[in-house]
């Protein structure tokens, strides 16, 4: 199996280019049921150790299914599938332009949760027009332990999040296993309280937000990813997700920037779109480098062929 590895503002991505998965076509939506039911042993083989790391993110490159995309795409990671993700898309654009598939200029690709629309400025900047995103719930209570009351809002941008402002910890690299230890209580609070996206499904993204520490970000975020990897970006579903509750709050408008920062210090650009009353369209951009091209072997009687489970 050939991939190509990337990162985008810190968070790397694995673009599966030749050897992946025969799914046979249909919508990207069924070809992921598929890839899940027939296939999963290849997600493992992919993302997780020795080939992988748990912060890894997956991309298949698939043909495309609308006739004006340039290619569709599957994302998981070391837990399972994703709708969509921000960086990873960044992340496939710029192997697109690295693999000669594409060139400069606003392209559209196909996900299992719709088609996004991208532009690539130079070789390795990248703005991605996210899914319709929206804040479905503000200010929810919970109760969390380590934290008592927390309050947040919960809004999709191509994943569910729940989103935090102020927890009692900097959100520094040094404090990313306290971080992470008081996300994975939020989200076991959020599911045993029985709060859901708008159809009941389970919120596998937290997000925790402060000031940022540069004078040029508009807010410093902390993301937990659904297999308990933090995200080294800040995340493109998560700024929308944002940015969906800063537009539903009255507190940025259409077209003004936000800069989100990482919790490493990277940085995403991001501005919105109204599409309706309660939806917008996210652009958000950033840079994604090329990092490595390899294949991926497996030899007989390799014991962890499909991964450390
Ligand atoms: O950038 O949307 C994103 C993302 C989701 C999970 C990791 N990164």
């Amino acid at each position: 199996m050939k991939v190509v590895d990337s990162h985008t503002a810190g968070e790397p991505t694995r673009v599966i280019v030749d050897g992946g998965p025969d799914l046979g076509g249909g919508t990207l939506g069924a070809q992921l049921e598929r890839f899940k039911q027939e296939h999963d042993d290849i997600r493992t083989r992919v993302i997780l150790e020795p080939r992988g790391s748990d912060a890894l993110v997956g991309a298949l490159l698939c043909d495309p299914v609308e006739s004006d995309s340039v290619a569709g795409v599957i994302f998981f990671n070391n837990a399972g599938y994703l709708g969509m993700c921000g960086h990873g898309m960044m992340g496939l654009v710029v192997t697109l332009y690295h693999l000669g598939k594409i060139g400069l200029g606003v392209h559209k690709i196909d996900t299992a949760v719709g088609a996004v629309m991208v532009t690539l400025h130079d070789q390795n900047s990248v703005s991605i027009e996210n899914v319709p995103s929206y804040c479905y719930r503000e200010s929810v209570e919970i109760s969390v332990k380590g934290l008592g009351l927390v309050t947040g809002d919960i809004a999709w941008g191509g994943n569910w999040f729940f989103l935090v402002q102020g927890i009692p910890v900097a959100l520094k690299l040094e404090n990313v296993a306290s971080l992470t230890r008081l996300a994975k209580e939020v989200k076991r609070a959020l599911a045993s309280q029985g709060i859901t996206g708008a159809e009941g499904q389970e919120i596998d993204h937290i997000e925790f937000f402060s000031a940022p520490l540069s004078v040029d970000a508009n807010s410093r975020n902390f993301v937990l990813c659904p297999g308990g990897a933090y995200d080294r970006s800040p995340c493109g579903t998560g700024t929308s997700a944002k940015l969906a509750c800063l537009a539903a709050k009255e507190k940025l408008g259409p077209e003004e920037t936000w800069v989100q920062e990482s919790v490493i210090g990277s940085t995403f650009s991001a501005r919105y779109s109204i599409l309706s009353k309660d939806r917008i369209i996210p652009t958000i951009s950033s840079q994604a480098f090329i990092c490595a091209e390899s294949t991926l072997v497996v030899q007989s009687g390799d014991p962890f062929r499909d991964g450390i489970q």
